[in-house]
């Protein structure tokens, strides 16, 4: 790795975060891959060596959950989907150099080699932990498997990780109150050796890694929270049959954790690349020099190429934390930057894939649309790491005004005029505005991907484009081509050097459409082989008519499919009613799995006497930056006004919340959760969190009892 400007020379791989495989793919989903594609296209035009690797996830409770659901194996059910994955990611553009997946053989000798490592190393070790276990199934309940309440910031939270709350990655035996998702009864812990990587003796490596790390800023910062507090040793061992063994039989009985095999996969999935075309094209060794002397001082580096991490925010802990201390345990090369995306909301509520709230990946083709205004959507909407929300009437306004009205505008009507009055490209020069223009979107772009921003990248291309729209309506070469014919060849002979500058730079956000008008302009090379330097070659003398690169969305069209995501919605809000109406009629007087059981501990009235309940009308509720689920509120209850945050953020509109009238437990100890101080807790029943209220005239402040 080096901290020189791209392009550099060494060879670069940009990864994206491998998908579980696991079930379909929504536009959600989408944003990392079409991030992680954009950027390394991106690299590439700047004339980097550059891999773009990826692979399917296919271990762990998440993938072995869903197999036990559907009653086959979770190898089948895994590589069914996995090969479902590979077809769909090249539809939308995403084109990884190679595409693996964790349970093969490149992945389970690398895995081994690498725990190997760290084993002879001395960084692994074997310590007996609490896990939890269902008495009722019989059998251990590692990560998804259990769910219970977070013990840093009490929100219910899965096995290894607080999902709704904090999002902590969790070790066995941490989440509080274990309930198994198996058969929804109270867990028990129980005593097992388990085998664990000291992360806490590379602390002193982590503290001069996340220094030097590049990145988006979510990835830089969040990390040294961890990274500086009590930095715990990582247990690296599952009870589970489904996985990569633990190296040379040395515990049979015990599989690696899905996170340990899953970022290896990323090394893996390069050597498979070099494998595939050879050391002369891309040497993986030069990308992660496996096996290296571990230099002993936390400032010196191993020697290595440009690796570049794209991931979602919810996995940043493993990416900036384990990995690193995995890659320098082992004696390879750490990753130079990590990018870490936000989430994608869907009309201001979060995806559901259960509740099939969602546009999904296949849908969004089979409306007819092309690839590339969605990837426009999803690269440039907002910064990477901000949360996006996507809305069919955004998706209309953006895809008319910006990629239609601007830049399709731009190229058609310039490309247009010069092949029907040139026949191609006037011979003649650009005048020294447009090269300055040209040399300033390419600056731009450069920028761009230096600052790791793909939505940077895309708007050099965009506001190219809006330059040369300014400029052809300026000098009006329509009128010129009569009065001043040499100055109006001038005016054109720019516009196509623009025109092909912006199809140089917009191409790694819309490889597809911009391919198909570069391949009207009878250059000899593909779009995709071009980089900066061809923004000012000069264009083909002859060329044919263009075609439109976008179409425009119409409103019918906005309103149709908003129509059938909330049809969508309701029939399977009315599939699964009519399942909970049959297991009611079917049910023999036994608590229902998915209620809670009750609380058979009796207390007193007094002690319910002492929770002063108040009656409250929410003043203004807004989410907290950073984190998925909670909002903060302040609420009247007549005696004063209360801050309190709540986790409600993906599950009420918010700006429809005050006004509504609310009941407040007033006496809670206060909390704080992402710096936002909480005096009291809003009431609210169930996993959606259907607000408590009064429902005639109580007053503000009056006592719920
Ligand atoms: N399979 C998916 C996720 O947690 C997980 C990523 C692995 S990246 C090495 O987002
Ligand atoms: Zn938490």
């Amino acid at each position: 790795m080096s901290h020189e400007e791209f392009p550099t020379d060494r060879p670069a791989v940009v990864t994206c975060g491998l998908p579980y495989a696991n079930g379909d793919l929504h536009i959600g989903h989408l944003r990392t891959y079409v991030g992680g594609d954009a950027y390394a296209r991106a690299l590439q035009t700047l004339g980097q060596e550059t891999a773009f690797v990826c692979g399917s996830d296919m271990h762990g409770t998440p993938v072995a959950v869903n197999a036990e659901k559907e009653g086959v194996t979770p190898e089948e059910f895994a590589l069914e989907w996995h090969d479902q994955y590979a077809e769909t990611f090249p539809r939308f553009g995403v084109e990884f150099d190679n595409y693996g997946h964790t349970h093969d053989q490149t992945n389970t000798e690398m895995t081994r080699s690498i725990v190997r490592a760290l084993d002879e190393a001395g960084l692994v070790y074997e310590r007996s932990i609490m896990v939890a276990y269902d008495p009722a199934g019989d059998q251990y309940l590692p990560d998804r498997y259990v769910e219970g309440t977070c013990p840093y910031c009490g929100e219910r939270a899965r096995g290894d990780e607080c999902d709704e709350g904090c999002g902590r990655h969790l070790e066995p035996g941490e989440v509080e109150r274990p309930v198994s998702t198996l058969t929804g009864n109270p867990a028990e812990y129980r005593e097992r050796e388990h085998r664990f990587f000291r992360v806490s003796e590379l602390q002193p490596y982590l503290q001069a890694f996340i220094d030097r790390l590049e990145g988006t800023a979510n990835a830089k910062n969040q990390p040294r929270e961890w990274i500086e507090g009590d930095l715990q040793d990582w247990c690296i061992t599952r009870d589970m049959d489904w996985g990569i063994d633990y190296p040379d039989g040395d515990r049979e009985d015990l599989v690696l954790y899905v996170w340990v095999d899953a970022p290896i996969e990323y090394i893996s999935s390069t050597k498979q690349y070099t494998e595939d075309v050879g050391t002369g094209e891309y040497d993986w060794t030069k990308v992660w020099s496996p096996d290296s002397q571990v230099p002993k001082g936390p400032d010196e580096t191993i020697d290595g190429g440009e690796i570049v991490h794209v991931i979602g925010r919810d996995i940043i802990q493993h990416h900036t934390v384990f990995w690193p201390a995995m890659l320098r345990g082992a004696g390879y090369a750490e990753p130079r930057a990590v990018l870490a995306s936000g989430f994608i909301t869907l009309d201001g509520a979060g995806f559901s894939t259960s509740r099939d709230r969602a546009v999904w990946a296949d849908e969004y083709l089979d409306e007819g649309f092309h690839p590339d205004p969605l990837r426009y959507y999803l690269v440039s909407y907002g910064a990477f790491q901000q949360d996006v929300d996507f809305s069919w009437a955004k998706f209309r306004e953006r895809t008319n005004n910006e990629l239609v009205g601007t830049l399709g505008n731009f190229l058609y009507r310039s490309l247009l005029f010069a092949h029907r009055n040139y026949d191609g490209t006037p011979d003649t020069d650009p005048t020294e505005e447009v090269v300055d223009r040209i040399e300033q979107a390419v600056e731009e772009f450069r920028e761009g991907v230096n600052e790791h921003s793909v939505r940077a990248v895309a708007r050099a291309a965009t506001s190219l484009a809006q330059f040369g729209n300014e400029y052809i309506q300026r000098e009006e070469p329509w009128r010129l081509v009569d009065d001043d014919p040499e100055r109006a060849a001038r005016v054109i002979r720019g516009c196509v050097q623009i025109a092909k500058a912006v199809l140089v730079l917009f191409a790694p956000v819309a490889p597809g459409r911009c391919a198909t008008v570069w391949d009207r302009l009878n250059e000899d090379g593909s779009l995709a082989g071009t980089t900066v330097d061809d923004a000012l070659e000069p264009p083909a003398a002859e060329f044919d008519a263009p075609v439109e690169p976008f179409e425009t969305v119409d409103e019918e069209t906005v309103t149709e499919l908003n129509e059938k995501l909330k049809e969508q919605v309701a029939a399977t809000a009315d599939a699964a009613a009519d399942e909970e109406a049959g297991a009611e009629a079917d049910d023999t007087g036994e608590e229902s799995e998915k209620l809670e059981p009750l609380v058979h501990e009796r207390i007193s009235f007094d002690e319910f006497q002492a929770l002063d309940m108040r009656v409250g009308r929410v003043l203004e509720a807004e989410g907290i930056d950073g984190a998925d689920d909670l909002a903060r509120l302040i609420v009247d209850i007549g005696l004063e006004e209360r801050q309190v945050v709540a986790g409600i953020k993906q599950l009420h509109d918010l700006d429809a919340l005050p006004g509504t009238k609310v009941v407040l437990a007033a006496n809670i100890e206060k909390a704080e959760l992402f710096g936002v101080e909480s005096d009291g807790m809003v009431l609210a029943a169930g996993e959606e969190a259907d607000l408590l209220t009064t429902h005639d005239d109580a007053e503000l402040g009056e006592r719920v009892r």
